[in-house]
């Protein structure tokens, strides 16, 4: 399993951070993915090799945030 961390902005409250985590969640190859508010993080566990960091990015900036 490979792990990454991702920045958003945009995130306020819990509803974003809900939104953001199902978003990623749902890219294929991704197992499991944390957000953290305060530090607008979102750490990302995934299969190796199965997973374009790109299209999680395009997976957040679908739900509306802006992914750095
Ligand atoms: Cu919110």
């Amino acid at each position: 399993m490979a792990q990454e961390i991702i920045k958003v902005e945009g995130m306020s409250c819990m509803h974003c951070q809900l939104r953001v985590k199902k978003a990623v969640e749902a890219v294929e190859g991704v197992k499991r993915a944390d957000v953290n508010l305060q530090t607008k993080q979102v750490t990302i566990e995934y299969e190796e090799g199965k997973v374009n960091l790109e299209d999680v990015k395009a997976a957040i900036r679908e739900t509306g945030y802006e992914p750095l």
